[in-house]
């Protein structure tokens, strides 16, 4: 049976049990990383030399990197919904998803980290509103791309809404000035009307407040 590695709190590991849940797919979850640990035994280094998770083990080969298992995932049981059919419509939620790996999650995260994670005294107010500022400018953009459409790669959900998608739960809990998104807006609504995303991704993180490390 397919075995998902990750702590449930983890951005990454929400894009892939988003997938799976969306996929129905049967699975064995098992909690990794942060306060679970687990990610400096043997066994695991042998799944993820780079010691993070997520990872999946799914017919006797181990998978890691959150996009390569989201795309992995919807290429076996995703036709014609996670992975769409249509070549270019496939290649545009590529595309969105590799600029979310590249762009604004990086963005994002290093906000995340300097204002939520990084205890009050030693936050750094230059980094964290550069960090608001930057994010504004990307999903400003991403707002643009979605005037007319539903979803990142048209009119129905694909694989390309998940990584950008789930940074957006974050981005709205946090107390920070956001410009108007009206498209971003309406799509995180659409989100939200999915099981799978209300469950793995719209969860609690304020056990990650002021911790670095763990
Ligand atoms: N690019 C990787 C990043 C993986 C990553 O940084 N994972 C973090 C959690 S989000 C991790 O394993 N941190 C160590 C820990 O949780 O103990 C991916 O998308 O899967």
């Amino acid at each position: 049976m397919l075995k998902v590695w990750g702590r449930r709190n983890s951005i990454n590991v929400q894009k892939v049990m988003w997938a799976v849940g969306e996929l129905g797919l049967e699975h064995e979850h098992i909690d990794a990383g942060g306060s679970f640990g687990k990610l400096d035994s043997e066994e695991f280094e042998r799944l993820n030399p780079n010691r993070r998770v997520p990872v999946i083990e799914d017919d006797g080969v181990a998978i890691w990197e959150s996009h390569a298992i989201v795309r992995y995932l919807a290429a076996k049981h995703g036709s014609g919904s996670l992975w769409a059919e249509d070549p270019a419509t496939r290649a545009a939620a590529d595309m969105w998803m590799d600029w979310t790996a590249t762009d604004l999650q990086n963005v994002f995260i290093g906000l995340f980290w300097n204002l939520y994670r990084t205890p009050e005294p030693q936050r750094n107010w230059n980094l964290i509103r550069q960090g608001i500022a930057r994010s504004a400018i990307l999903f400003r953009l991403l707002d643009r791309h979605l005037e007319g459409r539903r979803f990142i790669a048209g009119d129905t959900f694909t694989m390309g809404d998940i990584p950008a998608g789930a940074q957006l739960y974050r981005y709205y809990e946090l107390e920070i000035d956001r410009p108007a998104l009206l498209n971003v807006e309406a799509w995180y609504m659409r989100l939200q009307e999915r099981e799978a995303y209300r469950t793995h991704v719209m969860v609690p993180f304020d056990e990650l407040k002021g911790k670095l490390s763990f």
